[in-house]
């Protein structure tokens, strides 16, 4: 199992304790337990293993990690991303950024016009809680997100944590949904391609691709943690539950899961890097700034088949 930074092993003042941090490197938490910024690393140029595992353990301690003012290219980021395992291509039903860059995934709000909260067509531009791309087989593992343009005003991220929304949950409630699975699709939110794909290839990948199921609570694969697994933006029914019972399963670990103790917002600049554990957390970006235009890329680290309490306990001899 790999060690993981916590907020008890760090300052929020230059100097950690952690003597583990590569020198000059400090580790600033932004919550008693969700998100932290890296203060000290230069993405552009190639890291040594002492700092990539530095960043993959301040990673698995604080779900989320923060770089300022990077200003990393495309290729960049992509090398950068590397060092934490093979990539993913762009998305399931999305191209990249170019032929140079196809693990690379624009988000640019123009792509989505109309103003605040639900855009065009109904859909929505990442305005909705959600773990990345839950609805494959092997959803990322992580997910590093450069900010190309930032409005002026709003636009934050913000996350929640899953494990601590597992953790804060009453025993009854643990023990009830312990072994449930879910199913998680991506129609409904990418029904717009029926409207908006004129070659109709978008569609056609889209009906490629089937729902899976995956465990409500997740063992995770590197601390061992449990954490909910559920989202509602890919999240369709408990699996063996009626749909009153499934639905009021889901929305109650919803509302507790997005519990302001369990958020961390970040207010973008230009150039800054977040990197989030997609096995721990879940996300929302704010669509609050009317018809400014916000440019994101996205590049994901592929991820193992979600493993659950079941799963993971021991055979009975
Ligand atoms: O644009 C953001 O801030 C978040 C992006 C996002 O939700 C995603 O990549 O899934």
């Amino acid at each position: 199992m790999t060690t993981a930074a916590t907020p008890e092993q760090t300052t929020d003042t230059l100097g950690s304790p952690d003597e583990d941090l590569p020198t000059g490197w400090t580790i600033e938490p932004l919550t008693g337990t969700l998100g932290a910024i890296i203060h000290g690393p230069d993405l552009a140029v190639a890291l040594s293993a002492h700092q990539v595992g530095a960043i993959r353990s301040a990673l698995l301690g604080f779900r989320v990690v923060f770089f300022r003012g990077q200003h990393i290219s495309p290729t960049q980021q992509v090398t950068f991303a590397r060092d934490f395992g093979q990539l993913t291509p762009a998305h399931p039903l999305l191209g990249g950024l170019d032929d140079e860059h196809p693990e690379v995934l624009v988000l640019d709000s123009s792509d989505y016009p109309l103003g605040v909260g639900s855009r065009a067509n109904g859909t929505s531009y990442n305005n909705r809680w959600h773990t990345d791309v839950t609805f494959s087989e092997r959803p990322p593992m992580g997910t590093i997100l450069a900010a190309r343009l930032i409005p002026e005003r709003g636009g934050d991220t913000l996350w929640a944590d899953l494990i601590d929304a597992y953790n804060t949950l009453s025993p009854p409630v643990q023990h009830l949904i312990d072994d449930l699975v879910a199913v998680h699709s991506a129609s409904g939110t990418f029904d717009r391609f029926r409207s908006d794909d004129p070659s109709g290839e978008q569609q056609q990948r889209l009906s490629t691709l089937t729902p899976v199921h995956h465990p409500v609570v997740r063992i995770h694969p590197e601390t061992g943690e449990r954490g909910l697994f559920v989202n509602e933006t890919f999240t369709q029914s408990v699996v063996g539950l009626s749909p009153t019972e499934s639905d009021a399963i889901l929305n109650l670990l919803y509302a507790h899961t997005v519990e302001p103790e369990r958020v961390v917002r970040w207010k973008w600049r230009d150039g800054d890097v977040a990197f989030w554990d997609n096995r721990a957390t879940a996300h929302y970006a704010a669509a609050d700034y009317g018809d400014h235009r916000r440019v994101m890329h996205r590049v994901t680290v592929a991820g193992e088949r979600p493993t659950g309490v079941a799963d993971a306990a021991p055979v009975a001899g």
